[in-house]
């Protein structure tokens, strides 16, 4: 059998697929967890998995992680059938372990997990087009409406302050002061742009503290590659990469799936002349994200909207600056300096939106 390491062939074992496996590979395009999609073979045709390797140094407790997605993919199939959609592939299903677990510790400490695998479905890493795009904003507007009465306080924190910007900035001080790989002399131009824009990280959490933005509950990683489309029909399906759900801003999962879906180019496109903020696109999104909200935003949690884009951006970039300093420990590279190209990409997105900012209000309030 193909397969890429002898704990995948432990953690095979472990869960009660249908089935026996016959192949393991390598899946997907995310940062953090190790995914393999899995391919059984039995009577009645083949079964299809996805094995995922959690990244424990990010997810310190499993067990909570696993708790949050269950209890939320568990809510979210009941309202998918009342909205007359099918549970098995608008959301994830969970296999659980043969021990009955929601996840397996193999005998390294390493922990799995595994979702079904839903098939006839593709992800993309930009919009292709505004009418895709729009829908993409329907469909997470309508995830948060779906999740608008889930109890918030029940979620426990997967990863504390994820979303908290001066927060992040500060880590990204400390990295710069720390300067493990000597990097710091390379990288002040792109230190400089945050450090400048130091007072607006805060534009989210003030406005919280002062009790004026709700906390929902988000999804938090909105990523254009966190949402499975279906092929046959070419619209959005499922919201997947549920390792995040937890109390969050509206503006903030708006702000991420502008910063990666309307992006012109790569998230680490090493020609910024290529970057900039696709102004049809962003139209697209709002109107669909504002739709599918269904007028359960407050008026400031739509004001926030552009802010939430602006402010993810740069949140993305100080991340990957840090990361960079602190020698590419966080996110997944696939070559040298992979973080710094990435946080400049968002440094110059970032700057376009303030190109385009007057803009970016108006089509707001239009919608
Ligand atoms: P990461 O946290 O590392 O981004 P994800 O949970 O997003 O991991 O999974 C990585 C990729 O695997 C996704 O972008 C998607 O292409 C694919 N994937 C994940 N879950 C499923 C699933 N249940 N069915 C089909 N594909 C999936
Ligand atoms: C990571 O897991 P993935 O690849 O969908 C990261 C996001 C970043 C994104 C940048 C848990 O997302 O916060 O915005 O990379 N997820 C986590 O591409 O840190
Ligand atoms: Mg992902």
């Amino acid at each position: 059998m193909e397969h890429t390491d002898a704990s995948c062939e432990e953690a095979l074992k472990a869960f009660a697929f249908q089935g026996t496996p016959v192949c393991c590979s390598a899946y997907g395009n995310g940062h953090i967890n190790g995914t393999y999609r899995v391919d059984c073979q039995g009577a009645g045709g083949g079964k299809h998995y996805i094995l995922q390797d959690i990244n424990t140094k990010v997810f310190a407790r499993p067990e909570e992680l696993m708790q949050n997605i269950g209890w939320v993919t568990g809510y979210l199939k009941e309202k998918i059938k009342e909205e007359g959609g099918d549970p098995e592939r608008e959301t994830l299903t969970i296999v659980p372990a043969k021990s009955g677990g929601l996840f397996f510790r193999d005998s390294s400490g390493r922990c799995w997990r595994s979702y079904v695998f839903i098939t006839d479905a593709v992800t993309y890493e930009r919009a292709e087009s505004t009418r895709e795009f729009f829908l993409c904003g329907r469909a997470l507007g309508h995830f948060q409406q779906q999740l608008a009465e889930y109890p918030v306080e029940r979620l426990a924190e997967t990863i504390p302050d994820f979303h908290h910007t001066p927060k992040r900035l500060e880590a990204l001080k400390r990295a710069a002061a720390e300067d493990v790989c000597g990097r710091n002399s390379s990288v002040r131009k792109e230190l400089r742009f945050f450090l400048d824009r130091e007072e607006e990280t805060a534009a989210a959490v003030s406005l919280h503290a002062a009790g004026k933005l709700p906390l929902r509950v988000t999804h938090n990683d909105t990523k254009l590659n966190n949402i499975l489309f279906d092929k046959r029909t070419g619209k959005p399906l499922c919201i997947i990469d549920l390792d995040t759900i937890m109390p969050g801003f509206s503006a903030f999962d708006f702000g991420d799936a502008i910063r990666s879906g309307a992006s012109t180019a790569s998230e680490d496109e090493r020609d910024l002349s290529r970057v900039s903020l696709s102004l049809d696109l962003y139209d697209a999104f709002s109107e669909g994200f504002l739709k599918g909200c269904g007028g359960s935003l407050t008026e400031t949690e739509k004001e926030m909207l552009p802010m939430g884009a602006k402010l993810m951006t740069m949140e993305c970039g100080i991340r990957f600056l840090t990361d960079y300093l602190q020698g590419d420990r966080y996110f997944r590279i696939h070559r040298p300096h992979q973080n710094l190209d990435r946080a400049r990409t968002q440094i110059a997105l970032a700057a376009d939106m303030e190109r385009k900012w007057e803009r970016m209000r108006v089509s707001i309030e239009k919608f």
